[in-house]
């Protein structure tokens, strides 16, 4: 299924002359690959709303909400609904083991919510690895005929500001907005070779997020095959990466290189002040009392 088309803009569509010479230069808008990174100021939003719309896409946005995390849902869709694809196909993929906790929301037009019930569990390994494994089998069983694009978010997070089709590509990650400033070796990635995760010093693009990973339904599939695989292969051998699937998904970006790339606008940490180059914080993770929501 791909109702992706090229990127035509409707005739008579008056938006400001693209410049060549005066853009953002307080920071970098493009990797060595030539993948865009998406900072305000970057994009025209009615100009790719207008570009977009057309195509009728559908998005599907997966996310967990095991145990106590259910209480994250209401802030994460209440924002998501005001925020979030605005105007496109939605169909969220609520997995819980508490369908009955799951709060009743008001979708606009052209947007469903399906809850899907999975086991919980107390251990955090389980719900990260089962977590690639249930975005692959609901990929196969629906998600591939029901939408163009996916994305996969944290639940403890909420949207702030417009998140729209300027996030939408082939392979889309997100800058972790702890670590942009640092260099390299700095990065928490998985440092020990015995991983598959691993990275050595000398290598790395930039630290991504494991709270958003997004693109078509195909190449996040394969994304999350790949991860799950490379979860399980340390699991056998009693290595578990540092930051679990978030150094597999590191790993994995290093070498499959994302299309686009997300600035930290598009995730940020509640407990962090701004920075001057972020100018509109659009998601972040809130701040959770960890003995409140986690199992032990
Ligand atoms: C259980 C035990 C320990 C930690 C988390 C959980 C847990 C996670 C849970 O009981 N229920 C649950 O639904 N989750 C889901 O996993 C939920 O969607 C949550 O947002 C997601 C990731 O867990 P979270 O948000 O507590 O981890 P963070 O905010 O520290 O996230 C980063 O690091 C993780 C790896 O350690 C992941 O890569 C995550 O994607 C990152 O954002
Ligand atoms: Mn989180």
């Amino acid at each position: 299924r791909s109702r992706v088309r090229n990127m035509v803009s409707p005739e008579k569509l008056l938006y400001k002359q693209p410049s060549v010479l005066v853009g953002r230069t307080d920071v970098v808008s493009v990797t060595p690959w030539l993948a865009p990174i998406v900072w305000e100021g970057t994009f025209d939003p009615v100009l790719v709303d207008n570009i977009y719309k057309p195509m009728n896409l559908t998005i599907a946005t997966t996310v967990f909400a095991i145990g106590k995390y259910v209480r994250f849902l209401q802030d994460f869709l209440d924002t998501a609904e005001k925020h979030f694809m605005v105007g496109f196909n939605m169909r969220y993929y609520v997995f819980t083991d508490r369908p009955h906790d799951v709060p009743s929301v008001n979708l606009t037009r052209g947007r469903h919510l399906s809850v899907i019930q999975v086991p919980g569990s107390n251990r955090w390994q389980e719900i990260s690895a089962r977590r690639m494994e249930i975005i692959q089998t609901t990929i196969e069983r629906q998600i591939r005929r029901e939408a163009d694009y996916i994305f996969c978010l944290d639940v403890d997070s909420k949207f702030h500001a417009r998140w729209g089709p300027e996030s939408l590509g082939r392979l889309v990650a997100v800058i972790h907005p702890g670590y942009y400033e640092q260099t390299r070796d700095r990065f928490p990635y998985e440092r020990r070779p015995a991983s598959t995760a691993y990275i050595p010093m000398d290598e790395g693009d930039y630290y991504y997020g494991g709270a958003m990973i997004g693109g078509f339904v195909e190449d996040v599939y394969t994304l999350t095959k790949v991860c799950q695989t490379r979860f399980e292969e340390d699991a056998g051998n009693s290595i578990e990466a540092a930051w679990q699937e978030e150094s597999h998904l590191n790993r994995y970006l290093l070498y499959n290189k994302p299309s686009k790339v997300l600035s930290p606008e598009y995730l940020w940490q509640d407990f962090k002040a701004k920075t001057k180059e972020v100018k509109v914080i659009r998601f972040s993770g809130v701040i959770k009392n960890y003995a409140d929501v986690r199992p032990n």
